[in-house]
């Protein structure tokens, strides 16, 4: 009862405008212990190299590189064969691992009579282990993200452990400087692996199933356990931070896969006890060495996502007591979004400075999406609302949601084609039309022209990136295409699949190997948790994906 009125307050005062100096005072110590004490365990498992590969250039494969096995060598016989003069050599963990590597140099003739540099460098994908990284130019994110290090060792035959966590399936070791007269191997290299999931003992598909979604299924479950560590990372080798709209996605496949809601509610702490003091949350957040937000990340989008996430949250665990904690963080959210809300109805980004994302697909125009996901959050707040009993507190919402759905379908919808026209050139992409479906603002026949239309489009903005195309796969499936979800599913996850994928990238075009949001693909994630939702897709809808 006492919480319930003081949230009533926060909220009114936040309505009229006469905010305290900071809005969760009262709570944000207690929110961010509850985000400690539901920090996971990590589970540790000990990999060693199954094989030592070759790089081969090569058009047909992914970014021009594969890795071919080494017949002449094996992982077992380099800590007897002489390293001064083999120099070089690339291992092969036989799967994409998260964690700390280790190794020694065994001793084969005369004394260690001066420190051995070697450099280590792991890699997710072949590719970005063998293009020049340097010169670096400064336009692209920090050089310091690829996972080369220096590094010297002054005692042989004990264990050296590289102190940075690195993430990846690929190792390359490269001699720098060593004594001249001292013969050595490579031994012991170890990674112990790290990750909050728990291993899944039922792979939990029908026998129906066909065998790319198998394979796809394994993947997304990878992706999402090298990206499930003490929260939900975005990418274990880059950014490694917890962002909302990864955040978002990862629970839903965490839902038919580890089922850790546990984690889904540290995280939702986090973001609520380091939000800004005026109760609006940070895009992203950096758990180490103590928990602080990226504050030049405000990001409505995501805040919105936030919403959504808790409402996911609850409908996994119906934990009422603390879906009800983080009621207020949610509603604030959502008057936030409504403050950029025109009297006619329209989402009006110059209203604030909110980045808006959406894809990383260049050139995007996110009016219709910003102001579709909108209307989503307010239909996601209104159930949640009335499921929790707090009638009282979205009771203005619907209407709201349905200013917004007639405002975009009279101002942002063009008449001929049926499609949404985004911006004011007018641009037509398909997540606009995407992320109108999902708010519903189309029915089932309208969605299903206009996904038709746009994607048959040549000149139509296609999404970048697996995170952008989740939704798209959601709208085909509210508008009863089954069918082309399915297919659309299998040729674009599975095309990943069939060009190696140890887990899904960050982005993903198949007519681009190169796509890169950075502009250098090496610097890309390939295990990117934003992309694992086929996890999601397969086991929700059993009929539609394994039969
Ligand atoms: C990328 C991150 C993350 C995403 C943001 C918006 O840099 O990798 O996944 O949420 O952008």
């Amino acid at each position: 009862m006492k919480k319930r009125v003081l949230s009533l307050c926060l909220l009114a005062g936040m309505a009229l405008g006469t905010q305290a100096e900071d809005v969760y005072q009262a709570q944000r110590a207690r929110w961010l212990k509850l985000a400690e004490q539901n920090k996971p365990e990590l589970n540790h498992t000990v990999h060693h190299p199954v094989r030592v590969v070759k790089a081969v250039e090569d058009k047909g494969a992914y970014q021009g590189w594969r890795f071919d096995t080494d017949k002449e060598m094996t992982p077992e016989r380099l800590a007897t064969t002489n390293f001064r003069e083999l120099r070089r050599v690339t291992l092969d963990f036989g799967d994409h691992l998260t964690g700390y590597i280790s190794l020694s140099l065994r001793s084969l003739q005369s004394l260690m009579d001066a420190p051995t540099r070697l450099k280590l460098f792991l890699g997710e994908v072949p590719a970005e282990m063998n293009t020049p990284l340097d010169p670096w130019a400064d336009n692209r994110l920090a050089r310091s993200w690829m996972q080369d290090e220096v590094v010297t060792l002054t005692l042989a035959d004990k264990s050296y452990r590289l102190d940075r966590r690195i993430s990846g399936r690929y190792l390359t070791v490269e001699l720098m400087g060593c004594s001249p007269s001292y013969n050595f191997g490579l031994d012991s290299i170890t990674f112990v692996a790290e990750t909050s999931a728990r291993p899944i003992a039922d792979d939990g598909l029908l026998p129906t199933c066909p065998q790319i979604i198998r394979e796809i299924d394994r993947v997304g479950k990878a992706t999402l356990r090298e990206c499930m560590q003490t929260v939900y990372e975005d990418g274990p080798k880059r950014d490694r931070r917890l962002w909302t709209g990864d955040m978002y996605l990862e629970s839903l496949a965490n839902r038919y896969s580890y089922q850790n809601h546990q984690l889904t509610r540290r995280c939702l702490y986090l973001f609520a006890g380091l939000a800004r003091e005026d109760g609006i949350l940070h895009g992203n957040i950096f758990e180490y060495p103590t928990p602080k937000p990226q504050i030049i990340n405000y990001m409505v989008s995501y805040n919105l996502l936030y919403v959504l996430t808790l409402l996911e949250y609850w409908r996994d665990t119906k934990d009422r007591e603390t879906t009800l904690d983080l009621w207020p963080v949610a509603i604030r959210q959502v008057e936030d979004a409504l403050r950029y809300v025109r009297p006619d109805g329209i989402f009006d980004q110059s209203r604030g400075s909110s980045w808006n994302f959406f894809d990383w697909r260049p050139g995007i125009d996110v009016s219709v999406c910003i102001q579709a996901l909108t209307i989503n959050a307010l239909q996601g707040i209104t159930q949640l609302g009335q499921e929790l009993g707090r009638d009282e507190d979205v009771k203005a919402y619907p209407a709201r949601a349905k200013l917004m759905a007639s405002a975009a379908r009279k101002q942002m919808m063009d008449r001929k084609t049926g499609l949404f026209v985004s911006g004011k050139d007018r641009q037509v992409s398909v997540l606009s039309q995407a992320w109108m479906i999902r708010a519903g603002v189309l029915n089932k026949k309208e969605a299903r022209r206009a996904l038709t239309t746009v994607l048959g489009m040549p000149s139509s903005l296609k999404p970048g990136t697996p995170y952008a195309t989740h939704y798209l796969i959601e709208a085909m499936l509210m508008a009863g295409m089954n069918d082309e979800a399915r297919d659309y599913l299998n040729s674009y996850w599975g095309g990943m699949v069939q060009r190696g994928a140890d887990t899904f990238f960050e982005a993903y075009d198949p007519q681009d190997d190169n796509l890169s949001p950075y502009n250098f693909s090496p610097v890309n994630s390939y295990c990117h948790a934003w992309s694992c939702t086929p996890v999601y897709f397969i086991h929700k809808y059993p009929e539609i994906f394994q039969k």
